[in-house]
Order: structure tokens, then C-alpha cells, then sequence
């Protein structure tokens, strides 16, 4: 018994932070995300699908992004549940209730847990919907599954924790749930745990959209009888370490479906240039310029340079002034005393204002040793 586990695909978001034509691209390729799903439904197999809420961003979706999706979802050729969030809460007009769905849709609608059994896998998929945008209460409070020789599974949208505005479950009633897994939605980052018996997981969403959903994305495969594994997310995307669940073996394997990544690189000046003569790259780049200069580099000149090979790229300077510039501020010259007054006032200073009082002390520099900043 295998099943494909994926949420948050915030179709039809807005995309701030890049031009029109790139906004619009993204939003295509946000609007493939099923699509690209049944693919890997199809050549993994699945018996199952499980998609535990805000597959839309919110309440205004194009009537092509729905049928894309529906679509898609009927290609799957699977049993598909769906667990609506908080972005795409179930009421009268959403979507899900507006639109028709393949016969192999079944959607929750209300936010009491339901079961529905699937005798032909001697499985049970319990879940619930958001009616509103926020939800206080613990969707899985007082729920436990029967212990009747059946998998039993969750497909709830909720963030794991004791309080908070969007379904906060409480890892003591995942623990009571008595499932196998539990298909969480919500978490943008892919991430999971144990609770008692219970293997619970969030894959986080198909595509990044913003420097806050960095690295790899994609959707878990969760296999049933096989040796037990643990996902766990890491900066460089999910890594799996292995654990003993205990009577039912759970694996769940990330596998990654974007198209493109948001990736944040530190690197010296000297590193960026070698990273310049790389090849042309598909990801979203905020470079970070570290290490020490005696002037402040040229960002909007060096942005311009890399842009052609970065589907979008931005730097930010973190770079210092060379730490053997300070030894000369016991010179009794004017550059000495500009050097211990600067140096006493960068000691007070908060982040913001470092900033300000670096660019000063390199621009002070420049005016008293004659020098010349790249930047004048
Ligand atoms: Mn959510």
C-alpha cells in the first residue's frame, strides 16, 4: 500500500518581488503543480492520495486553474481526499463546493473528523475541513480510531503544537489518534514526527514563492510494510533517517517536484565571480557577500552582470572592513583618530545603524587616504 501526500499549493498566488512576465511564468508553473503530481502518482503507482488543504491561495481562483486541477486530480486514477485549510476553507461558494469534481474526488466539508472507508485497501481515511480561515480548537480533540486490524489514516489541515489560530493539534491527541500516518497540511517546510504509534508529516509546498520557502519542494510517498524511516527537513531539503516505528513500518520518501528553487548563498566577492562563470541557472538567488573590503561593492553593477544567468537574482552586502584596517587606529594622524571614533561608535551601534556607520567609515577612508570608492 503506497500513497502520495502533498499540500499547500497556494494556486493563484500573487508573486511579489519579480517583474510581470516572471509573476505571470511563476504563476504557470504554480498552476502545473497537479499536473506534475499525477505524473509521479502514476509512476510511483499510488493506491492513495491524500491532499490536506489550501491547494488554493485563496478564495478568488480562475475558473482554468480549478479545471487544471480537477483535471489532473481524475488522471491520478486514484482515490483523492481532500482536507481544506485555511486559505481554501470549505463554505458554499469555494470552490469545492462551486465546482464539479471527478467521482474520485472526495472532499471533507465539515470540521468534525469523518471516516471514510476504503474496503479494497482495508484502509479508513479520517479527516476534516476549515469552514472559516481560522480555527482555535484542536481538530483531532477526543478522536481515536478503532483498533480493528485496519490502516487508518489522517488527512487534516493544522500545525502541530498546543495553541494558535490554525487548528493547533496537540501531539498527545496524534499519539491517541491511533493512526498509522497522519497527512498534515499547513507547514511550508517539509518536516514530520512521531507520536506514540503515529508517523505524522508535512511534505511543506510543490514550489517556493519567496526567500522564505528555500531549497527543494515537493510531495512525500508514504509506503506501509517496509522499513520504517523518518523524514526530517534540513537546509539543503528533507534527509531521512531512519527509526523503528514499531507495529506498522511507515517510509516516507521526499521527492521533489519544482521547477525552480529560492535559494539564499553566503559567498565572498572572489567566490561570486566563480560563481558567475557557471552555467545558466533555473533558481531564484539572493546572494549574500561576505568576507572583508576595504570598499563596498558595487551591487546594482554586479546584479546586472549575474542576471542573465539566474532566472532572478538579488545581492545583499554583509561584507566588512579588513580587520588589519583597525590596527592603524592607534596611528596618531587624522586616519587614527576617524578609525577610534568610528570603532567606538560601531561598537555601540544596533544592526541598522552598523550598516550606516560602516558605509561612513569606508567613504571617510577613502576621502583621507585619497583613495577612491568604487561606488563615487
Ligand atoms: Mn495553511
Amino acid at each position: 500500500m503506497k500513497l502520495l501526500h502533498a499540500s499547500d499549493f497556494h494556486l493563484d498566488s500573487p508573486l511579489s518581488g519579480l517583474s510581470p512576465e516572471k509573476s505571470a511564468l511563476r504563476r504557470r508553473e504554480l498552476r502545473e503543480i497537479p499536473a506534475r503530481l499525477a505524473a509521479l502518482a502514476k509512476e510511483e503507482g499510488v493506491d492513495l492520495v491524500l491532499l490536506p488543504g489550501d491547494l488554493f491561495d485563496g478564495a478568488r481562483v480562475y475558473p482554468e486553474t480549478v479545471r487544471a486541477l480537477a483535471q489532473a486530480l481524475e488522471d491520478m486514477a486514484a482515490p483523492v481526499f481532500i482536507a481544506p485549510g485555511n486559505h481554501d476553507c470549505y463554505h458554499n461558494k469555494s470552490p469545492y463546493a462551486a465546482a464539479s469534481w471527478p467521482d474520485n474526488v472526495y472532499i471533507f466539508t465539515a470540521p468534525e473528523m469523518q471516516g471514510f472507508e476504503l474496503p479494497g485497501l482495508n484502509c479508513v481515511v479520517h479527516g476534516c475541513a476549515f469552514t472559516a480561515p481560522r480555527r482555535e480548537d484542536d481538530p483531532l480533540r477526543g478522536f481515536t480510531a478503532p483498533d480493528d486490524g485496519r490502516l487508518h489514516l489522517l488527512c487534516v489541515h493544522g500545525e502541530v503544537g498546543l495553541v494558535g489560530s490554525y487548528a493547533p493539534i496537540d501531539p498527545k491527541s496524534l499519539e491517541r489518534s491511533g493512526a498509522a500516518y497522519a497527512a498534515l497540511g499547513h507547514v511550508h517546510a517539509a518536516g514530520s514526527g512521531k507520536a506514540g504509534r503515529t508517523l505524522w508529516a508535512y511534505p511543506g509546498c510543490p514550489e517556493g514563492r519567496g526567500f522564505d520557502e528555500l531549497g527543494p519542494k515537493g510531495a512525500l510517498i508514504v509506503s506501509f510494510g517496509e522499513s520504517a524511516r523518518l523524514v526530517v527537513s534540513s537546509p539543503d531539503g528533507p534527509t531521512f533517517t531512519p527509526v523503528d516505528l514499531g507495529v506498522q513500518p511507515v517510509a516516507a520518501k521526499f521527492v521533489p517536484i519544482c521547477r525552480r528553487q529560492y535559494r539564499i548563498e553566503t559567498v565572498s566577492l572572489d567566490d561570486f565571480t566563480a560563481w558567475m562563470s557557471q552555467g545558466e541557472s533555473p533558481n531564484l538567488v539572493r546572494f549574500l557577500l561576505s568576507g572583508e573590503s576595504p570598499f563596498a561593492p558595487d551591487l546594482p553593477a554586479l546584479t546586472a552582470q549575474a542576471a542573465s544567468r539566474f532566472f532572478h537574482v538579488e545581492l545583499q552586502d554583509r561584507t566588512t572592513l579588513p580587520s588589519d584596517l583597525w590596527a592603524r587606529a592607534e596611528e596618531e594622524t587624522l586616519t587614527g583618530l576617524f578609525l577610534r571614533e568610528m570603532r567606538a561608535r560601531l561598537n555601540e551601534a544596533d544592526e541598522t545603524e552598523r550598516e550606516k556607520l560602516l558605509l561612513a567609515a569606508r567613504f571617510g577612508l577613502a576621502a583621507l587616504e585619497g583613495g577612491e570608492d568604487i561606488r563615487l
